[in-house]
């Protein structure tokens, strides 16, 4: 299964280069496309000295500015269906995802239309310097997100995802609204209204291996008012279920 992994980036030169040869050692047939918005710490150029590396196997998407989350996947689900990807992989750029962690997904997608890399499944984990506030938050979180769209999974907020290429296919991705990482809930609900069989398979969430944290409790109490959003936005669907489908 040839596997094409999208990786959003802003300001990662640091941790690109690494994570990029940890994912070429993988048994598993990869590519890699770099979605990079500018990133002032040039990690536009880190990526294309990748590409000149890797010729074939790792393509860099270039914008011009930071963008945010949706249309760094919308664009990346595009491209690399067209490159004919039988699976397209979602993947942090900051090693909070092991990329190891791949090969039990993979395998596990055989049996689903999409496998969640899951901080709350059993034998799933955080971050041991996670204070007990951001440990707190982050549970909160997907336990009021989960309970309002009636999700029947664990982690929604999730950023580490496999899809089959026929899943992503199926799915109006163009009525996705959200932002940043109300993004991946809206994506994951869109894909529960369409009755896609979803996986979860446990992983070990790591803190960002280097450069600066984004997260902030203003991002949290808006993606919570959000939530509300994705919820309405998807009536229609909710209705017609697999034959909402495209
Ligand atoms: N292309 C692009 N990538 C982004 C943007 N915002 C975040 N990213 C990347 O998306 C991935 C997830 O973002 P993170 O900043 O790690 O978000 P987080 O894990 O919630 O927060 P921290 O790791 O604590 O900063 C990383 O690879 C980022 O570099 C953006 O606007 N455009
Ligand atoms: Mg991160």
């Amino acid at each position: 299964m040839q596997i094409t992994i999208i990786i959003p980036t802003y300001n990662e030169a640091e941790n690109l280069p690494k994570l990029v040869s940890a994912l070429f050692m993988l048994p598993l047939e990869i590519s890699v496309l770099i979605v990079d918005d500018n990133s002032p710490d040039g990690t536009g150029r880190v990526a294309e000295e990748l590409a000149a590396a890797y010729p074939g196997r790792l393509t860099v998407l270039h914008r011009p500015g930071k963008q945010g989350l949706r249309s760094a996947y919308l664009e990346g689900f595009r491209m690399a269906l067209q490159g004919g990807a039988e699976a397209i992989a979602q993947m942090d750029a900051d090693f909070s995802h092991d990329p190891q962690t791949l090969v039990a997904m993979a395998e596990r997608l055989s049996a689903c239309d999409v496998v969640l890399g899951s901080r709350y499944v059993p034998g799933g984990s955080l971050d041991e310097r996670w204070s007990p506030w951001r440990r707190a938050l982050s549970a909160f979180g997907n336990f009021y997100a989960r309970t309002i769209l009636g999700l029947p999974l664990r982690d929604v907020t999730t950023g580490f995802r496999l899809w089959r290429r026929e899943t992503l296919l199926a799915m109006p991705l163009e009525r996705i609204r959200a932002n940043g990482y109300i993004f991946l809930v809206e994506m994951a609900y869109l894909a529960h209204c369409l009755d896609f069989r979803f996986g979860e398979v446990p992983i070990h969430f790591a803190e960002r291996r280097a450069g600066k944290s984004k997260m902030s409790l203003r991002i949290q109490v808006e993606a919570a008012l959000r939530v509300w959003q994705v919820w309405w936005g998807y009536r229609d669907l909710r209705r017609l279920g697999r034959a909402g489908r495209a």
